[in-house]
């Protein structure tokens, strides 16, 4: 691996996970609050120490590891080496993006910016901590036009030829990120920021919600879309396979890019000021977002069923037995596809307008994003490091550290149970989600709500010692002997259908993906600007 181009992409891994231990204290201690087992010391607040899990968690480790990720792959497979422009770019996108990760957690930890990793308004937050999320967002985007700029060169080096499936898909990644952070920069520049300087009185709270459910659904799939790059490419190597179908994997991605923006009303379809229709219209949008992880999980099942097939599996599930059980690579990311199952189901509930009627804004939901970015994402990334950090440091990944590895993913795998498990439970009877310890007044429908929260805290324990658990991993990694570790990029099965190029004509992509955008949004944002929004008094101003 090509030297300059490892330093880059440890730097970002390294820090992802300093990232995830600090969000994990925080984490561990709001559960603890919450479940009304400990008190907190010096006036530290549970919000405070929720925002810093979240902003931590959800935001800085996911993004600094993704795009570590996604330059390991580039310099893979774009010709051995980064060119040194994007190289450039994404330094200059690490230093914006650690500034401002730690101007934001100096105002989260000074109590200054209690808001949550959703900064909805109104509440207020320092404008310091707005600017800190402008920095690393403007630094993702340095990140991104370097990978923009490194795929475009190789693409006319080699004029005519398909583009290695890893770097089409990290283009499509940072594509979908890039157009999502349009709106919350729109939000925190033109919105946020001006009202907590104080240079404007009032703030269009539901514009503002929209502006960021606009960018808060690709969100997720930003963070989806790095763990589906190694379920489609790594894994099948990893199993000793060949990807199934380059074409199938090159339209999910596609279907993301189109059907994953125009979908940010399903997290407001209780809010007032968006008529029924365009709830609606989106709703169905949001369906059709469903269609690529159905493809994946088809695709995923047929990339072991024909590998176990090759190696000889009979019957129905004979191919079960041939996966690699006790490879970490392959162990972790598996457990992750699995718990998708049950985790795709929830989400397929919460878009559901009336069932969603049921669990929105309950410990159901929280339990959702648990279970889809805090286990199948967080496990395929914990798997991708186990390879990763030696692959590009030139060690090894010995037989103990796939043996840490194993037990890493089972406790964490334990450790949500309890805790997912509760939530979901929980929220169906009703218990808020982002609530401080109460005993609700000792209300007997909220008696029985206590012991789900003492048993998530005792999961989210159980996660903690596992976090604990996978930094001493990557340390251990750090310190592997030296050696020789595989980066393990798949081929494609020789029977697969070819390609078609019309799968790289970007402008179309991009344009059907701005209609979708346009259709799904203009009317609504043009009545929320206008104050003329569905239920509100005619003509009034705001
Ligand atoms: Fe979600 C709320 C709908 C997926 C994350 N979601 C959230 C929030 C987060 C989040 C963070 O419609 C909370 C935001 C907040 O703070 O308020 N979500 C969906 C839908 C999907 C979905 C329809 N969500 C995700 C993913 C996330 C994520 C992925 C993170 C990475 N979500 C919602 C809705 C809300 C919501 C509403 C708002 C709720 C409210 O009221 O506030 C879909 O994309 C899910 C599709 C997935 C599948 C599963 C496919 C399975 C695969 C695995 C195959 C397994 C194999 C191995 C092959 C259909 C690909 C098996 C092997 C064997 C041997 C068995």
């Amino acid at each position: 691996f090509n030297p300059k181009d490892s330093k880059l992409v440890l730097a970002h891994i390294l820090f992802a996970f300093g990232a995830l231990l600090l969000g994990g204290i925080a984490g561990v201690l709001q559960g603890l609050v919450r479940g009304g087992m400990i008190k907190l010391p010096a006036g530290i607040g549970y919000y405070q120490l929720l925002t810093a899990h979240g902003v931590l968690m959800a935001l800085i480790f996911t993004t600094f590891f993704i795009i570590g990720f996604l330059y390991s792959g580039i310099s893979k497979t774009l010709g051995g080496e980064l060119l040194p422009l994007p190289r450039r770019l994404a330094w200059l996108g690490f230093g914006l993006m650690a500034g401002g990760t730690a101007l934001g957690t100096v105002f989260i930890l000074l109590n200054k910016a209690s808001v949550l990793y959703t900064f909805y308004a109104p509440l207020k937050a320092s404008p310091y901590f707005y600017i800190a999320l402008t920095m690393v967002v403007v630094g993702s985007w340095m990140s991104g036009f370097g990978i923009f700029i490194n795929y475009r060169y190789w693409k006319r080096t080699h004029k005519g030829q398909l583009s290695p499936l890893f770097s089409f898909m990290a283009v499509i990644t940072m594509l979908l990120w890039q157009v999502a952070t349009i709106g919350v920069a729109a939000e925190v520049l033109l919105q946020l920021i001006p009202w907590s300087f104080g240079w404007v009185d009032t703030v269009n709270v539901l514009l503002s919600r929209t502006l960021f459910w606009y960018f808060g659904h690709p969100l997720v799939y930003f963070w989806l879309l790095p763990a589906y790059i190694c379920w489609y490419t790594i894994i099948p190597k990893v199993i000793g396979g060949k990807i199934f179908s380059d074409a199938l994997a090159r339209l999910s991605f596609i279907l993301f890019l189109l059907f994953s923006i125009p979908v940010g009303f399903h997290h407001q379809l209780t809010e007032p000021g968006i008529s029924s229709f365009w709830k609606f219209l989106q709703v169905i949008l949001t369906f059709m977002v469903i269609v690529p992880s159905l493809m994946t999980a088809f695709s995923l099942f047929a990339t072991f069923e024909t590998t176990g097939r090759e190696k000889g599996a009979k019957g129905l599930f004979g191919w079960f037995k041939f996966l690699p059980w006790k490879d970490v690579r392959f162990f972790a990311p598996f457990m992750g596809m699995l718990i998708f199952i049950p985790a795709g189901a929830g989400g397929i509930i919460n878009a559901s307008n009336q069932m969603n009627q049921v669990v929105h804004n309950t410990l159901w939901v929280t339990g959702h994003f648990h279970l889809t970015v805090a286990t199948s994402v967080a496990l395929t990334f914990f798997g991708i490091t186990y390879w990763l950090i030696p692959a590009i440091t030139g060690r090894q990944l010995t037989q103990r550290l796939h043996k840490l590895g194993i037990w890493q993913t089972i406790l964490w795998c334990v450790g949500m149970f309890f805790m997912s498990g509760s939530m979901h439970t929980v929220g169906l009877l009703g218990s808020p989600r982002r609530t401080a310890y109460t005993t609700y007044e000792n209300h007997p429908d909220t008696v029985l709500w206590m012991p789900y929260h003492v048993a998530m805290a005792i999961g989210g324990m159980i996660l903690f010692v596992a976090v604990v658990m996978m930094i001493y991993n990557v340390v251990a990694l750090m310190r592997s002997p030296k050696g020789e570790t595989e980066y393990p990029i798949g081929e494609v099965r020789d029977a697969s259908e070819p390609t078609p190029k019309l799968f790289e004509r970007w402008g179309l992509w991009l344009g059907v993906t701005a209609v979708l955008i346009l259709v799904a949004y203009t009317i609504p944002v043009a009545q929320m600007m206008g104050g003329d929004t569905p239920g509100s008094i005619p003509f009034v101003t705001w």
